[in-house]
């Protein structure tokens, strides 16, 4: 028998020994990965709309989208937990996925270095829409990440970088599953497929494999395919159950380790409930809080200024609903209490059929200081300028004097220290 040859560049196949690669290994990973990057791009979408981004440019992070937001509707008010449903999948999901999607890639690292880069016109733009697709999902999944871990370390432009990322990826995503599904379900329909988790040896080196995967020369496995797929499985389930309390809050919320934004502990009591951002965090001090704040409620031909002693004496209702972050944390119901932005509107001049409403507040820097409510939101009868929370006045952090509530909207909506509401000027 000839010596094996010397390889020492990865553009080399024999470089690459791993025993467990193959087109089964790769199949079942991107079959996970389909399903799962499939809920990821829906609810992402799905949290886009309920922005309201079309509904006015306070909203609006991304105003250049074009034909991308083609699919936009008016984001409903029912169930009163569907943004914390939509955004706890939407990060619980990613985060849990960042074991597959790594080991995914560890299964194809030899395709990356195949020279010479293209063959022929065909090749080339295969592998450019494989850099597309390697690119857009290790950038998906860094600024997702980055952004739950690290509090807006982008500033505002978290939002147009993974949504422009998130169609660049997802266009060469679905282009790379239509091309490879139908061998993926060949690899996996397989008679005996089950047979492979148990089969220490490599897999055959046959017409299947022409992507190249499998090792020509592999070395003796130092783990079985079971244990592979074990360890994989298992790095997601311990990411899994260190995020997914801080959707779930109650006492699991101290189980999400890995969520530390919304994971802090809030105190206890009635306003003992996740914070945001802080009012000291966002220069909102006692003064502009005290006896001299003023809410000035206006339509296009009346205005009106209230103090917070006036809007008291109004009619108070309650409404039971959770804060839920863009972040993935989400609160369970609070009680809150306030009065309605319906009845708001009324003192605006609209005796009925209230249009929307511009929310803004007293905070003078920073983003989130406005936002825009659609008019189903300001007809919901749960949607408040809430003034107590829990039996409780709103604690500074919270939002005191007031602050909005609308069910089934993103945290984003819900502007605290609000001193102006507009109604029918978006
Ligand atoms: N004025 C103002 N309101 C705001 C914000 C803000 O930064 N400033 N943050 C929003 C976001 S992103 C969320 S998730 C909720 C959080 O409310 P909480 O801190 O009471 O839980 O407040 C919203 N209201
Ligand atoms: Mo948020």
């Amino acid at each position: 028998m000839p010596p094996a040859p010397r390889v020492t560049s990865p553009a080399d196949p024999g470089f690459w020994r791993s025993p467990l690669r193959g087109p089964w290994l790769t199949s079942v990973l991107g079959v996970v990965l389909l399903v799962g990057i499939t809920v990821l791009f829906v609810t992402g979408l799905l949290s886009y709309a309920a922005y309201n981004p079309n509904l006015s440019p306070v909203n609006d992070k991304t105003p250049d989208k074009g034909l991308l937001g083609f699919y936009l509707f008016a984001w409903p008010t029912d169930p009163h937990w569907l943004y914390r449903l939509n955004q706890g999948l939407h990060v619980t999901v990613g985060v849990t996925l960042i074991p597959v999607l790594l080991a995914k890639l560890w299964s194809v690292l030899p395709k990356l270095f195949t020279l010479p880069p293209a063959r022929s016109i065909g090749h080339a733009l295969e592998r450019v829409s494989l850099l597309l697709l390697v690119g857009g999902a290790l950038f998906e999944f860094v600024t997702g990440v980055l952004n739950v871990q690290l509090e807006y370390l982008f500033p505002g432009s978290f939002y147009p970088l993974h949504f422009y990322g998130a169609w660049v990826f997802f266009a060469a995503f679905a282009a790379h599953a239509v091309l490879r599904l139908p061998q993926a379900v060949r690899v996996l329909r397989e008679p005996g497929w089950r047979a492979r988790l148990r089969d220490p040896r490599p897999e055959p080196v046959d017409e299947i494999d022409e992507g190249g995967l499998v090792a020509p020369r592999p070395a003796e496995p130092t783990l079985s395919r079971r244990g592979a797929l074990g360890m994989v499985g298992a790095g997601s389930a311990l990411l899994f159950v260190t995020t997914v309390g801080q959707t779930v809050d109650g006492p699991l919320r101290r189980t999400a380790l890995f969520a530390p934004h919304g994971g802090g502990d809030p105190g206890s009591g009635a306003n003992g409930f996740q914070i945001n951002k802080t009012a000291a965090k966002v220069g909102v001090e006692p003064r502009d809080t005290g006896d001299l704040w003023r809410l000035v409620v206006s339509g296009p031909h009346r205005e009106v200024s209230l103090s917070r002693t006036d809007l008291l004496q109004l009619p108070l209702h309650s409404a039971t609903l959770p804060i839920a972050c863009v972040e993935g944390w989400s609160t369970s119901d609070q009680r809150w209490r306030g009065v309605r932005l319906r009845d708001l509107a009324v003192l605006a001049g609209f005796e009925e059929d209230p249009p929307g409403v511009l929310v803004e507040s007293l905070q003078r820097h920073g983003a989130f200081r406005k936002a825009a409510l659609r008019d189903n939101q300001v007809r919901d009868p749960r949607s408040l300028l809430a003034l107590r929370v829990n039996g409780q006045d709103l604690s500074p952090d919270h939002g005191y004097p007031a602050r909005i509530i609308v069910p089934a909207a993103p945290g984003v909506l819900n502007t605290k220290w609000v001193s102006r509401l507009t109604f029918g000027e978006l």
